[in-house]
This record gives structure tokens, sequence and C-alpha cells, in this order.
């Protein structure tokens, strides 16, 4: 999940000394961020450290992580003219730093037998801070191009569309498990809009990936109303928020699809009965099924005590395993 290591001392001793950008793009530095959460917590997996948004400095855009303010892209796309000059680079070129990263995790996490998951932005979600250039409220810019020039959007939407599946095709080829594609902002549209202006590059993403063998979840948030429509982009697994409980969710998905959630990363900061609780109920609405992986329902706050992840890692851990040793 997205800022993951942010709640980590050692993660911020770390950005202390090297910029976000220097981090991702310096193989040493990321396979070490990448490993802390291993040591620090039995953890079931890794993710590659990086973010959704470098490939998009690699088209052209300018990209900086503010301190403080997060992502920002200089000159944000609000021409037809800068959509067509928008490069689509081999993600071997633009991303060697991470790739050479994975390689490098995957060495180290071979005696844990630990698999390791890469992961892309998906194209609505880099589209929307391409074009807003930042996290956005209501993502106007981005849907106004979306509905007053059809043919802009699908040109920029398929740009993306042939970065992102490069991209993880690449990481895919460099050794990692499993792929995850974020759409953080798929909410940020109705369902009609989703299955018109969304969803169709979504769906080319998730088709071109799905050669690589690899099991691929697919991520969204916001999008509980229309969570059947989500899930049939594609994906092996379908990763869902906290805002609906698991098994309603579930239910949307259809219990054929393996699900990934959902528990609300704020509880992490609530007292440990109460966080107990709301794990448990996670569970218990997973009712034992196959195909639930336990997860947040989205990236884990700065704020978050460390205690409280190792607690409930173990607490996890310990509800299913019964159901592990199966
Ligand atoms: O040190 C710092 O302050 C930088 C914080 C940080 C970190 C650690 C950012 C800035 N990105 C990351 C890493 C990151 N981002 C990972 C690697 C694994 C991990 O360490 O957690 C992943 C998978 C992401 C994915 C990501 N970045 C998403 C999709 C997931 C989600 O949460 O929805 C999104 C939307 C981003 C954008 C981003 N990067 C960073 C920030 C602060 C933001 C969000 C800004 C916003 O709200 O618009």
């Amino acid at each position: 999940m997205r800022q993951a290591g942010r709640y980590m001392p050692e993660y911020r001793a770390l950005r202390a000394r090297y910029s976000m950008l220097e981090t991702i793009h310096a193989p040493e530095l990321a396979a070490e961020i990448t490993m802390q959460p291993v040591a620090a917590f039995d953890i079931d997996a890794a993710i590659i450290f990086s973010d959704i948004l470098p490939p998009l400095a690699g088209m052209g855009l300018h990209l900086e992580f503010v301190k403080g303010v997060g992502p920002r892209i200089d000159s944000p796309i609000r021409s037809l003219a800068q959509i067509e000059s928008l490069a689509t680079p081999q993600m071997a070129d633009v991303m060697a730093g991470t790739l050479e990263a994975i390689r490098m995790v995957k060495r180290e996490l071979a005696t844990k037998e630990l698999p390791l998951i890469g992961f892309a932005g998906a194209p609505f979600t880099l589209a929307s801070y391409a074009i807003e250039g930042g996290g956005s409220k209501n993502h106007a810019h981005a849907k106004r191009l979306m509905y007053s020039d059809p043919d802009g959007w699908d040109a920029l939407m398929s740009k993306l569309c042939v970065v992102i599946t490069d991209y993880l095709l690449e990481q895919a080829s460099a050794g990692v498990d499993a792929l995850q594609l974020f759409d953080s902002w798929a909410g940020a549209v109705g369902r009609l809009d989703y299955e018109r202006y969304v969803r169709p590059y979504t769906s080319r993403v998730l088709e071109a990936v799905a050669g690589s063998g690899l099991p691929v979840i697919s991520f969204s948030t916001g999008t509980s109303g229309y969570l059947a429509s989500v899930a049939q982009a594609g994906g092996d697994v379908v990763g869902v928020d906290f805002r609906l409980p698991l098994d309603a969710a579930w239910d949307q998905v259809g219990f054929d699809r393996a699900i990934m959630g959902n528990l609300d990363p704020v509880l992490l900061q609530a007292p440990w009965e109460t966080l107990k609780a709301g794990s448990e109920d996670v569970l218990n609405r997973a009712g034992g099924r196959p195909g639930h992986i336990f997860n947040l329902g989205h990236g884990i706050l700065p704020e978050t005590p460390t205690d409280n992840v190792r607690r409930l890692v173990d607490f996890v851990h310990e509800r299913t395993a019964v159901a592990r040793s199966l």
C-alpha cells in the first residue's frame, strides 16, 4: 500500500538522507526499503519500493515529490498538443533502477520463501495525476478532458496503457511473483462513466499482462457502488477498500474470484481491542473461504504505531493458522 514505509522509523531515517526520487531510482536503497517491513514483521509478501508516478516522468512530464505536500507535476497536461508530445519510452530504461531492485530483493527473499509484488498505477489514476498535476478532490480537469475531447482522452489513455503494460511485463521478467494495478481514483467517476471512459483501458492492461502467467491484483477505492463492474475489468484478485463489509464486497465481486482487503487502516490507531474486533470481523466475513488475502483497505498512515502492525499481523496468523496448515 502506498507510502507504507512512512510509519517506520528506519524508513524515515533513510529518507532524511535521500530524496524520494533518489531512493526510488537507486536499486540498493529501494531494495533496502523493500526489506524493512519484511525484517520488522512476519508478513506474507513484500511489495517493491517505488511509486506509481515515476513512469510519467519517462513520458516527458516533470515529476517532483514535495516534502509535506506529495507528488507534483509541473506543467500538467491541458492540451491536445501536450498529449501528442508524450513519449512512450521503454520502461526497461526509465525504470531500470526499480527493475534492478526487484532482482536484488528476489535474491534476498529466496531464503525466506516470500513472494514479491510488483505494481503500476492504472490508466485513469495516472491520467488524473498527469492532468491535475497532483492529488485532486474532484478531478475536474481530468473529467473535463474526458467529457469534452473523447479523442484526446483516448489518445492519452492509450499511451498510458502502452507504458503501464510494458512496465508490468518488465517487472514480471525481472522476477516479481504477482502484479498489482492501483486504480486509486477510479471511484471519482460514476458507474456509467467508469464503464465508458475508464474500464476499457484498465481491461486492456489487465488482459495484456494476464499473458505473464502471474496472479494479478486489481485494486481500486471508492468503487463500492459498482464493484461487480470493476470486477469485470479483469484480474485474478479484486482488491477492495474498507467501505463495504468484506462479505458484501465479495458478493458483488463474485465468490469465484479471489478478494484482497479490507481493514480500515485507521483502525491501526485504535485501542487493541477495537483493532482486534475489526480484524476478526473481516476474517469472519471471509468465512474461511479460499481466496481471501487479508490486507488493509487502503494505505497505512504515517501516524500508525508499529506495535499495532506487529500485533495485527500475528493475530491474523493465529486466527488463520488452522486454515493455512490445511
Ligand atoms: O517519504 C515520503 O514522504 C514519501 C511517501 C511515499 C511512499 C513511501 C510516496 C509518495 N509513495 C511511496 C511508496 C509507494 N507508493 C508504494 C511502495 C510500497 C510502499 O512503500 O508502500 C506504492 C505501492 C505506492 C502507490 C501509490 N502512490 C498510489 C496507489 C495506492 C494508493 O494508496 O491509492 C498512489 C495514489 C500514490 C501517489 C502518492 N505517492 C506519494 C504520495 C504522498 C501519494 C499520494 C498523494 C495523493 O493523495 O494524491
